[in-house]
């Protein structure tokens, strides 16, 4: 239909931009990231969501350079950051989270492309998280492993989207080069009402716990009100997203929000 045939010329024309939402530390509260989030401002409907475009860029293979331009954008967005409040927080390196789809996983040049962009913007590694679907790396090769293995020993980290959808392997989890889970909106659901389901506290309660034991940090998704970060808090989960702390917005954003909490 008509997007399909809009997309190709939509980057060439600067119709995409990025949003930012700001990854919150549990414990403290400080701002400890933000995920880049992805619109395309189309010139007849308007702002459409990744979900109207992704899975099309996808399919036609536009996700590559549109994915890399994702990339350089957040990368300059996340030096300007940066310099602007420094480069650690009270829970380690401020970051910029970048979602990379399948298809950027196999194609041959990101880990060559991914190092381009950070030393062409003067940013060292530690400033990247690339969030990877739980599904994208389900029964995936060593060949596909292999780039993420390589940014991780740069110091890029890497964070596992959707976490608790993808029915994986947990003991899988160990052969993955991850350092983060990004536990499903789905669950965090369940802690809306109280008291929280008492069946979703388990399973979290559970996920936290192995990952801790695995060395992984748990993020969780979705928070929308405080009782629900209280209760992720108390269950341990380590960071957290959603609309209690905030919308996606422009970067502008980033920099009225307090970094470093007393
Ligand atoms: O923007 P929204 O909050 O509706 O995001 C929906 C989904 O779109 C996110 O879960 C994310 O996985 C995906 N998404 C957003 N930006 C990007 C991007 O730059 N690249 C890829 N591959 N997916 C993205
Ligand atoms: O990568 P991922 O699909 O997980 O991207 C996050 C998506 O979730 C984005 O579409 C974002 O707009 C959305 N989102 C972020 N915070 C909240 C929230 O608190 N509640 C709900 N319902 N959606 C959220
Ligand atoms: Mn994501
Ligand atoms: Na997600």
């Amino acid at each position: 239909h008509g997007l399909t045939t809009a997309l190709p010329t939509a980057l060439e024309r600067g119709e995409f931009f990025i949003e930012y939402q700001p990854l919150v530390h549990l414990g403290d509260g400080s701002v400890r990231g933000a995920e880049a989030l992805v619109r395309w401002l189309h010139p007849q409907h308007g702002v459409l969501g990744p979900d109207r475009f992704i899975p099309l860029a996808e399919h036609t293979g536009l996700i590559v350079p549109l994915g890399r331009w994702v990339l350089e954008e957040s990368i300059r967005q996340a030096r300007a950051w940066r310099e602007r409040h420094g480069e650690e927080t009270a829970a380690g390196p401020l970051r910029i989270n970048v979602n990379l789809s399948p298809c950027q996983l196999s194609h041959p040049g990101l880990v060559q492309e991914t190092v381009d962009i950070l030393e062409r913007a003067g940013v060292a590694p530690d400033a990247l998280c690339l969030e990877v679907t739980e599904s994208a790396l389900i029964g995936a090769d060593d060949d596909l492993l292999k780039p993420l293995r390589r940014l991780a020993e740069m110091g890029v980290d890497i964070a596992l989207d959707d976490f608790g959808t993808g029915y994986s392997n947990l003991a899988n989890l160990r052969r993955l080069p991850v350092r983060i889970l990004k536990l499903d909106r789905s669950f965090t659901r369940g802690m809306q009402q109280f008291p929280a389901d008492p069946v979703d506290l388990k399973i979290v309660e559970g996920i936290v716990s192995l990952a801790h034991s695995l060395d992984l940090a748990v993020t969780v998704e979705g928070v929308e009100t405080g009782a629900q970060a209280e209760q992720l808090r108390i269950l341990g989960c380590d960071t957290a997203q959603g609309w209690y702390y905030a919308r996606p917005g422009p970067p502008e954003r980033l920099h009225e929000l307090a970094l470093v909490d007393a």
